[in-house]
């Protein structure tokens, strides 16, 4: 058909690599909108939806929301936003989730953004955050860790095998980051 697709670009890394913060730089810089399936997850549970009991103990739990839940929070942000370019943070998480979202929306993303980075400075990073988020505490961020490492980490592998994965080293600075994802999202001159 002739409706164009939207541009998605899949932000993956594990728990507290900062997947967030670059985000939020991209935006700035690059006109993208940012959609984090874990904050639009926060605020399904905010709001008092049916699905809300379920997902706080998904998430207390460090486990996986069903993906027809994620899916539809993400199709709905994406129509309301009115962009046509989006980074979708922290999805997909697994390999349903990503045959899913694939399936349903037909979409596959441009590429993916890989926060390379030690679980060390990731549970360090998360456990001086200090922002009240239900996972922060050192019993679930270990069950997240095994979750990124079981589940995650093969959806990386898939994308790489496609030549798709734009690898950082997400240990350095926020701004030394910014500038490893800026020359991937800055066009090459030939
Ligand atoms: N910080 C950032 N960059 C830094 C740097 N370079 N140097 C030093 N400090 C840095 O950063 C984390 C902290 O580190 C911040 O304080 C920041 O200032 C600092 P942030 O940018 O927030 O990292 P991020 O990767 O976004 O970490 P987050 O904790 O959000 O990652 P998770 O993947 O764990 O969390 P998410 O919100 O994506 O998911 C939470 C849960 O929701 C999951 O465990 C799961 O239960 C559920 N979920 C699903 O079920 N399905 C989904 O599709 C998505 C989520
Ligand atoms: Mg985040």
């Amino acid at each position: 058909d002739a409706e164009k697709k939207p541009a998605v670009i899949f932000v993956l890394g594990g728990p507290g690599s900062g997947k967030g913060t670059q985000c939020a730089n991209v935006v700035e810089h690059f006109g993208y909108t940012h959609l984090s399936a874990g904050d639009l997850l926060r605020a399904e549970i905010k709001s008092g939806s049916e699905n809300g009991t379920m997902i706080q103990n998904m998430i207390k739990e460090g486990k996986i929301v069903p993906s027809e839940v994620t899916i539809k929070l993400l199709q709905k942000a994406m129509q309301e936003s009115g962009n046509d370019k989006f980074l979708i943070d922290g999805f997909p998480r697994n390999e349903e989730n990503r045959a899913a979202f694939e399936a349903v929306t037909k979409i596959e993303p441009a590429f993916v953004l890989f926060f390379d980075c030690p679980e060390e400075e990731m549970e360090r990073r998360i456990l001086s955050r200090n922002q009240g988020r239900e996972d922060d505490n050192i019993e679930t961020i270990r069950k997240r860790f095994n979750v990124f490492l079981e589940s995650s980490l093969p959806v990386v592998e898939y994308y790489e095998s496609k030549g798709k994965v734009r690898k950082v080293d997400a240990a350095k600075s926020v701004e030394e980051v910014f500038e490893a994802v800026k020359a991937i999202f800055t066009p090459k001159e030939e």
